[in-house]
């Protein structure tokens, strides 16, 4: 796991070193220990040091806790470019494979080489369980790119539970404007019919015809969800005086979700009890984390970069 390192930690680790430099120089002197952690002289880099730490406090963080302190470990990253007896592998050490089903296929990519193509109309990728609990801090994020223009809502992942689906991001066609609309994650509150949703929405992204990244964070101390285009929140601040107008915003507070007890969908959602929403196109680079990542490590990941290892990127808060 990669992890920012605080200003404490840095520092004490420099004090210790200059300190070990300097009484090195004296034959009177113990060995100097060249870091805070070691007693046998070697130095521990700061990232492994602030590993080291304890980082579990899962959804029950005091507000304005720092995000190294939570949680921040990938769940599972899929990225398309191979399938061996109808499934494709996850590249972190869940080693948790999808499935791939209907006519779903490993076509032309956008990072590395390849990605997963779905028709819209009946193919779907899935794992049987959410390498996750939804109900504490979580981050999910894939590139994706529709076909052709879709003419009704589609998904591009959700997660179930036993009633209705923990969360769901879906892109929402514009009826008029063609390759327009709002991406959209919606959240209910309880894993049941007629729960109440919150849905967090973002307006600012290229043609949903072009390659598109979407992430979401929900931070449960915070209770926020956030949902990132292309890396950056949308946040339309108000004008100078302000005016009545002030929005949108693509972050929503007061958000409260449940664990996810079923199965990780990519390309569809269960909609009244059937599969729905079914995604017309390619999807790449999809990731889940356990943990609410920052702005600056959504940044990273909305890089199209190629041989990104598979690890928390740096950044956190
Ligand atoms: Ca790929």
């Amino acid at each position: 796991m990669r992890t920012a390192v605080s200003c404490g930690i840095g520092m004490a680790i420099t004090v210790s070193l200059l300190a070990g430099v300097a009484g090195s120089a004296s034959a009177d002197q113990p060995e100097p220990r060249l870091s805070e952690v070691n007693t046998d002289g070697s130095w521990t880099p700061p990232q492994v040091v602030m590993a080291q730490l304890p980082t579990q406090c899962g959804g029950v963080c005091a507000p304005g806790t720092p995000e190294r302190m939570r949680t921040q470990e990938v769940a599972g990253r899929w990225q398309f470019e191979s399938a061996d007896s109808g499934t494709t592998p996850d590249s972190s050490a869940n080693a948790n494979s999808l499935t791939l089903g209907g006519d779903a296929s490993i076509g032309p990519g956008w990072v590395d080489s390849h990605a997963l193509t779905l028709d819209g109309v009946d193919d779907y990728s899935y794992a049987e369980n959410v390498p996750i609990d939804t109900s504490e801090s979580f981050t999910v994020s894939a590139w994706a790119q529709a076909a052709t223009v879709p003419s009704g809502g589609m998904t591009l992942m959700s997660a179930l539970g036993a009633n209705n689906s923990a969360f769901v991001v879906r892109f929402q066609p514009d009826e008029e404007i063609e390759g327009w609309g709002r991406w959209e994650v919606v959240l209910p509150d309880a894993d049941t019919l007629g729960a109440t949703e919150i849905r967090v929405a973002h307006t600012q992204f290229l043609d949903v015809r072009d390659w598109n990244h979407v992430a979401v964070v929900y931070d449960a101390p915070r209770r926020q969800a956030r949902m990132y285009l292309n890396g950056l929140l949308q946040d339309w601040t108000c004008s100078d005086p302000p005016t009545e107008y002030c929005g949108p915003v693509s972050w929503v507070d007061g958000v409260l979700t449940y664990p996810a007890i079923g199965s990780l969908e990519v390309g569809r959602a269960r909609v009244d009890g059937s599969w729905a929403e079914h995604w017309g196109g390619s999807i790449d680079d999809l990731w889940l984390f356990r943990g609410a990542l920052s702005d600056t490590q959504i940044a990273a990941l909305a890089l199209p970069l190629s041989g990104v290892p598979t690890e928390v990127p740096w950044g956190s808060e």
